[in-house]
Order: C-alpha cells, then sequence, then structure tokens
C-alpha cells in the first residue's frame, strides 16, 4: 500500500506483444484484421485502428517465445508519468524509466512490473499521425476503429480489483456466485465498461485485447473472410452478444495463439455513480446473452506474461474455485430461469 496520489490514467492505450513469426502476424493482423501500418522493420510492426491518430495501440515484436511484453496505459500529462513514477517507488515494485523513443513513437515513460505481475508502462507523449476515420477508401467491410480493452488472468480477482481501485478504475459489472466469490470483474477509466477485465485463473497470464469496431456487421464480415481464407479455425469463440457488458463479441486466435476480441455496442459508464451489474456466476446468459456455451478453451489458455527483463513470469495457481468447473462438465450447473435450474452435461 502506499498513500501517494496513483497517476491520473485515460485510458488502455497500447499493448506490445511477442509474436514467433512477424509475417505470419502481419498476415493476420494487416491482412485479415485490416489493422494499419504506422511504422515496420525486420524487427517489428507497429500497427493503429483507423480512428487513432497516436503512433500505435498494437506493437508486434519478433521474439522466441509468444508473450506479453507490456501493457500500456496512457496518463493524463507527462507530470503523470513522474506521478506514476513515485507513486510505484513507494508502493515497493520494480520501476524502470524508459526515454523517449525507447519505444518508437513513445515519450519519456516508465515500465513497472506491478503487484499482481504485469509488465506495465504509463505514458503521456507519442507521436500523432493521421487518423483515418474519414478514409473510407481505405477501409475494409471488417473496419476496426479502436482499442478498446485489456484482459488479464490473476489467481485473486477481489485483491486485483483492491489494486486497480487504488488506481483510480471503477467496476462495471463482476461475475459472484452466492458465498461472494468472484470470478471476474471489469474495471475502467473512460467512459465504458472496461479498460482492464479481470479474470479469475492460474497467472498472471493475458487473456485477450480487445479492438472495437462501429458495427457488428464489420464482426460479421471479419468471420466470412476468415471462411473464405479457410481459416476459419481462428475463430475461437463466436460470434455473439456478452451478457456482461452487452457487447457484441468475436474472439479470435493470432498465428501465435495470442487471443484477440472484436468488440461493440457496448454502453457508457461516464456518470459518478454509474450503476455496478452483478451476474451470478450460474446464469447461462452471463457470458453469451443467447445461451452459446462458452468453448473450454477459452477459459484454459492464456498468453505468458514477461517481466521487465524479458523472462516469463512463475504462474500462481487459483486456490478459489474456478469458473469453469462450476458451470460446465459433469458437475456443472447452470440456469437461464433462476427458479429452474439445471444440470448441464449430467442427466440429473
Ligand atoms: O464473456 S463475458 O460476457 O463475461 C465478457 C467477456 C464480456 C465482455 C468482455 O469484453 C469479455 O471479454
Ligand atoms: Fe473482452
Amino acid at each position: 500500500m502506499t498513500s501517494l496520489t496513483p497517476p491520473d490514467v485515460i485510458r488502455c492505450a497500447y499493448a506490445e506483444l511477442i509474436v514467433t513469426d512477424l509475417a505470419k502476424s502481419r498476415a493476420f493482423y494487416v491482412g485479415v484484421l485490416g489493422l494499419v501500418v504506422t511504422y515496420e522493420d525486420a524487427d517489428a510492426i507497429y500497427l493503429r485502428a483507423f480512428e487513432e491518430y497516436l503512433h500505435h495501440s498494437l506493437v508486434l515484436r519478433r521474439g522466441p517465445v509468444a508473450a506479453l511484453a507490456a501493457l500500456a496505459y496512457r496518463v493524463r500529462s507527462q507530470a503523470e508519468v513522474e506521478t506514476a513514477f513515485e507513486y510505484y517507488t513507494d508502493l515497493g515494485v520494480r520501476v524502470e524509466r524508459r526515454e523517449a523513443g525507447a519505444t518508437r513513437g513513445i515519450g519519456a515513460a516508465v515500465r513497472i512490473e506491478d503487484p499482481l505481475g504485469f509488465p506495465i508502462e504509463f505514458f503521456y507523449e507519442a507521436d500523432h499521425v493521421e487518423r483515418l476515420t474519414q478514409r473510407y477508401d481505405l477501409q475494409g467491410a471488417g473496419a476496426i476503429a479502436r482499442l478498446d480493452h485489456f484482459n488479464i488472468v490473476t489467481p485473486d480477482v477481489p485483491a486485483a480489483m483492491e489494486y486497480y481501485s487504488g488506481l483510480g478504475f471503477k467496476v462495471s459489472e463482476d461475475i459472484e456466485d452466492d458465498q461472494q466469490t468472484v470470478f471476474a470483474a471489469w474495471m475502467y477509466r473512460k467512459a465504458t465498461v472496461h479498460d482492464i477485465a479481470l479474470t479469475g485463473g492460474d497467472g498472471p497470464r493475458m487473456h485477450h485485447i480487445a479492438f472495437s469496431t462501429h458495427e457488428r456487421s464489420q464482426i460479421l464480415h471479419l468471420c466470412d473472410h476468415l471462411g473464405a481464407l479457410r481459416e476459419s479455425d481462428k475463430i475461437e469463440r463466436g460470434p455473439g452478444r456478452h451478457g456482461v457488458s452487452n457487447a457484441f463479441y468475436l474472439y479470435l486466435l493470432d498465428p501465435d495463439g495470442h487471443r484477440i476480441e472484436i468488440y461493440t455496442h457496448d454502453y457508457y459508464t461516464g456518470d459518478p455513480d454509474n450503476p455496478v451489474v452483478k451476474w451470478d456466476v450460474h446464469d447461462n446468459q452471463r457470458r453469451d446473452w443467447w445461451g452459446t456455451p462458452v468453448v473450454p478453451s477459452w477459459y484454459a489458455n492464456a498468453s505468458t506474461v514477461l517481466d521487465l527483463d524479458g523472462t516469463p513470469r512463475e504462474i500462481r495457481e487459483r486456490t478459489e474455485t474456478k469458473e469453469a468447473d462450476v458451470t460446465i462438465g459433469a458437475d456443472g450447473f447452470s440456469f437461464t430461469r433462476k427458479d429452474e435450474g439445471f444440470k448441464i452435461g449430467s442427466q440429473v
């Protein structure tokens, strides 16, 4: 704990992923998703979506093992980068300064290993590039507008919620059981459902990074596009409508197995009294509003996370019940109507 003021985070801003084959990754992120290349060389590709005017919202860096290298939050001013340095120094975690350009396009920043075990950057200054909002001549039918959120896997969700609350994030929704076990939580700084989702499980691991489109049709086009390429096996879950967040969604797996969500139609959360939505873990519509079952891989798999030296972090096991264990499989229990509980996968 620290009594210092936390940095004023505006929003989730970019992720840096380690990928093993840049050409394959380029075919997926540029060829299929249509992300815009701001800069590329033999070691990295810097990508942005059509509405974004900062240098990048995704960095793909070539490396030996697929992993998450950093999640970056933008803070309100360059002075707030200094606030982050002081806050995390006082918190007692590892803190490193990054000089301007240490990441191409990004000004002087601070990277930390947060108490949950994630490599996190705070930055403000960044190169501006052309915002392609109205370049409809360049946008394909599946055009992606902007980065929306990060989703991380962490064993102790209430502890993670407390840490992120200390950073000034608010809860929009969560999934609990009737004994107050928390399975997942969604927290935000910008006025949407989330900048970060906390998924209960063995961690630290990265569950997914999500980009938003303006319309559902753009998500459906991405499915058609993958089918036409005979790459439908890159579709892991969806398309569908989430219960939590109400967003329309699709989860894709990139060539290294990093999970990317395409997301649209969540709601405004910017008023100070925005109501918190609590879901029962047994509610069969919580993760898919149409009741479509969640595939087991979605609960099981997530990306390796690196420390600031680039070494994979050790994984700590979740000791509390896992959501998949209480909702799917032979003992799984869930309901569509609260007063008519039934077991999925058994005759009981
Ligand atoms: O599966 S959930 O409906 O709980 C869900 C997952 C809601 C919003 C998200 O962004 C997500 O990844
Ligand atoms: Fe998500």
